[in-house]
């Protein structure tokens, strides 16, 4: 498959691996998944390195049809056009009710949009994100169903969301803040504002059409013990026109303990075991705020001695 002319602030990917400090990395799916052994080993370097020194990066020939993400946007469009009356029953707080809509921490969202085609679309994204998390896994050193494997992503948790900034809002349209999942898809209508931060500096994100941004959540610090960092990443409002984006985010099961991979912490765990539901529940008793979630299971490295295991029953519960 042929790919994309970049805009400047993204890295082209050489065979060297090299990409300068502002240049958001690219991965070809394509490559990954058809490449022949050496094209899929450099492809799979690249791609560790993106997620150890960014967290973020975006993929390119990766299968999702434009035709399905305009129609699941259209569709979207239509539900936050709806008369207020029609919307109130969705104006459900609750992150398992199955359409939801809200104002606060996401702006505004709903989860599991009914309508066929968003069906589709979370099958096909669903799809991608694992395919992301196996080329992950190896990247790692490990097996490639070795996340999925850790995390039961056989039973995962999927939630689509699409976030609308009206014209003339406060500058800051979502506060800096990391996912609480294992990895998110995001794509916009054709305004920017997505930015991310990359050694203490914020970087605007500008796509590539047809692409994705792929934004590395806090289940995936924790699996890997800290190797592959979360991305901090905030969604800035110019006034002048609305923006839009959607979010697809994959998680573990939701009563999956998820703690680091022991092959990936010889020297030492960085992080205790917490149940994924209940570190979502932990997330939403916050207010956005940087990545102030995942210190509920960042390991007292003494306590754990004391106690033995990060398996231990009394500091998973
Ligand atoms: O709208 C954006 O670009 C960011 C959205 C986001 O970070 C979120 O929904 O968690």
């Amino acid at each position: 498959m042929s790919r994309p002319d970049l805009p400047d602030n993204q890295e082209k990917g050489d065979s060297a691996g090299t990409w300068s400090e502002d240049r958001i990395p690219v991965v070809d799916l394509d490559v990954l998944v058809n490449g022949d052994a050496a094209q899929r080993s450099e492809a799979i370097r690249h791609l560790g390195r993106a997620c150890e020194e960014w967290g973020f990066f975006m993929v390119i020939n990766h299968g999702v049809p434009a035709s399905l993400q305009g129609a699941t946007m259209d569709a979207c469009k239509e539900m936050f056009c709806l008369p207020a009356e029609e919307n109130a029953e969705y104006m459900n707080p609750t992150l398992m009710a199955p359409i939801s809509l809200g104002t606060s921490l996401n702006s505004a969202y709903w989860r599991n949009y009914v309508k066929g085609n968003v069906t589709e679309y979370a099958t096909r994204t669903r799809g991608l994100m694992l395919a992301l998390t196996a080329a992950i896994s190896e990247s790692m050193g490990l097996d490639d169903g070795r996340i999925a494997e850790a995390l039961n992503l056989e039973d995962c948790f999927q939630l689509v969301v699409w976030n609308q900034y009206p014209p003339a809002g406060p500058e800051v349209g979502l506060p800096p803040h990391t996912d609480h999942g294992l990895l998110a898809l995001l794509f916009q209508t054709g305004v920017d504002g997505l930015q991310v931060q990359k050694n203490g500096r914020w970087i605007l994100a500008k796509p590539i059409p047809n692409s994705y941004f792929v934004i590395a959540g806090d289940q995936l610090e924790i699996v890997s013990n800290g190797r592959y960092k979360a991305a901090l990443h905030r969604a800035m409002v110019h006034g002048e026109q609305a923006r839009m984006s959607s979010v697809c985010l994959l998680g573990p099961c939701l009563d999956t303990v998820v703690q680091p991979i022991p092959e990936l912490a010889l020297q030492g765990v960085e992080f205790r075991g917490i149940k994924y539901r209940e570190y979502i529940a932990h997330q939403r008793t916050k207010t956005v705020n940087e990545n102030a979630a995942v210190v509920v299971a960042r390991a007292q490295r003494e306590i754990l001695a004391r106690q033995g295991s990060p398996n231990n029953p009394e500091i998973n519960a």
